[in-house]
């Protein structure tokens, strides 16, 4: 398994002229930022490659999971598979091998969300987008009857106590058919699967539903994956569980739940100077933690901030990106007012090509948001590129509002309050003029001779220097 490397702090760079870390099997990745776009088409996810997230240096994309599922116009239909065939209603096999080309050539990575803890959850069965025939517990060429837990502690076999380490491991979620992932034939048959991506040049995965699965059947089916791709695991923190992210570090990274959480009541208290101690929040180390600020399933539950929350979204985006903790996951994509709207889709239940939404106060239903395109958003990709590892310092606050620097190379000012702050700021920036990389546009920003700047920052709002970011 590979973890992010730190990125070269730009310093360094200059010091020593070399290039950038690669990251990824022959990529020159900017940065250690990726995004998650959720539902995405593999053509649309190729173009975004080409046209944004290359040239914005963002590293790496996690799209929705690939393989064949079952129908019905429920996003959530990925989540059930019916076979390991690249065939989806994302696109076909051919698409997606074009795709993780096209992304190739942008310098992007493709994780791909990769559902090994079970397949459908339909008692009847049927036939799979691809025409697999498929029962709950009979998966033609994959599994049968004895591949599945029947786990025998509730009178569904479904998940009842997350307490239980035995009951949310062997028990169905959700009535999902749970894998006897302990068997090596089983494994082996995931880690196949696995290895089709990989030969298609997939960089890395995303362990959907690991915390369902024992950490040591994670590590087996990851040892027989070939070379060495990138794994993050969704273990989501919940006080009180026994099974924790911290279980599965051995394979690989994990995303951070917690700090998400975090982040909502930061926010809401104003206390954006928590997230400098971060250390003492009891969060995954951080070199192997991906932090984010919402996914799929917390936009949807409302337990973290998502597009709904505009300026406040965008202010917590900026300061996950700022943040020396974590490598940052962007989110994005569409508008819904109920969890169970479909998604954007033909008459064939084929999703259709993105086409994102200019930015609103409110969205119709089924609207591509593309926040990740929101200016401040990808110039704090920039801020984080041009900071690279050096260490937070300069650091100022005051009731509602944070602001600190990452060595003489970058400074940045958030302001959580309904009001605007005139403030004057001692930096470490060389002095002169620079752009506000949090806005859009170049508004100007001089920094004076004794390394101090004065500035106005509207309600709700960052403002962010950087010493690539000069008119
Ligand atoms: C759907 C229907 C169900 C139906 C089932 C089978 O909604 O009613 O029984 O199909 O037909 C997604 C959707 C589900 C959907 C499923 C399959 O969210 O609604 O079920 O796809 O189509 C737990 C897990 C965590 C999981 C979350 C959602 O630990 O792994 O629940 N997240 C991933 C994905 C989801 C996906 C799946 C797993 C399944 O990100 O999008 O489900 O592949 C505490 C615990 C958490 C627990 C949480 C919620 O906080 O600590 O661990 O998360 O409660 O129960
Ligand atoms: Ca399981």
């Amino acid at each position: 398994m590979r973890r992010l490397p730190v990125i070269l702090a730009a310093a360094a760079l200059l010091l020593s002229g070399c290039s950038t870390t690669t990251t990824f099997d022959g990529m020159g990745q900017k940065s250690d930022v990726g995004i998650q776009l959720f539902q995405w088409n593999w053509d649309s996810i190729a173009k975004e490659c080409t046209e944004v997230l290359g040239p914005a240096g963002i590293a790496w994309v996690l799209t929705s999971p690939p393989q064949e599922h079952i129908m019905g116009s429920a996003w959530w239909t990925a989540y059930q598979p019916v076979s390991y065939q690249i065939e989806s209603r994302l696109g076909t096999r051919e698409q997606f091998e074009a795709m993780v080309t096209t992304c190739h050539e942008a310098d992007v990575a493709i994780i791909v969300d990769a559902v090994i803890n079970h397949m459908t959850g339909q008692d009847s069965g049927g036939t799979g987008w691809a025409g697999t025939e498929f029962g709950h517990y009979e998966y033609p060429e994959l599994y049968t009857e004895d591949d599945f837990h029947h786990c025998g502690l509730s009178e569904s076999d479904d998940i009842t106590d997350y307490s239980s380490a035995e009951n949310v491991q062997n028990c169905e979620l959700v009535n999902l058919a749970d894998l006897a992932t302990e068997k090596p034939s089983v494994q082996e048959t995931i880690a196949a699967y696995l290895n089709e991506l990989r030969s298609i040049g997939v960089d890395g995965f995303r362990i959907d539903a690991a915390k369902h699965m024992p950490a040591e059947d994670v590590a087996a089916i990851i040892e027989r994956i070939d070379g060495d791709p990138y794994i993050v695991q969704e273990v989501i923190r919940t006080d009180g569980e026994p099974i924790q992210p911290e279980d599965y570090l051995d394979s690989g990274d994990v995303f951070e739940f917690g700090l998400a959480y975090q982040l909502v009541t930061w926010m809401k208290t104003g206390s954006l100077s928590s997230i400098s101690n971060v250390d003492s929040y009891g969060f995954a180390p951080s070199e192997s933690s991906v932090s984010f600020v919402e996914n799929h399933d917390t936009e949807r539950n409302r337990e973290t901030l998502s597009y709904r929350d505009g300026a406040k979204y965008q202010l917590a985006t900026a300061l996950l990106l700022a943040s020396d903790y974590g490598s940052p996951v962007l989110y994005s994509g569409y508008s819904f007012t109920i969890n169970n709207n479909s998604l954007p889709q033909d008459a064939d239940g084929l999703v259709t090509d993105v086409d994102c939404a200019p930015f609103a106060e409110t969205y119709a239903d089924g609207e591509w948001i593309c926040q990740h395109r929101w200016p401040s958003t990808l110039g704090m990709v920039g801020w984080r590129i041009a900071v690279g590892s050096t260490e937070v310092q300069d650091e100022w606050s005051e009731g509602d509002a944070y602001a600190f620097g990452r060595g003489s190379l970058g400074y940045a000012v958030f302001n959580a309050a309904d009001a605007a702050l005139d403030q004057t700021f001692t930096t470490s920036l060389p002095a002169g003029d620079y752009c506000n990389v949090a806005a859009e546009g170049c508004d100007v920003i001089t920094v004076e001779a004794d390394r101090s700047f004065t500035v106005q920052v509207p309600p709700w709002s960052a403002v962010a220097l950087h010493v690539d970011a000069r008119p």
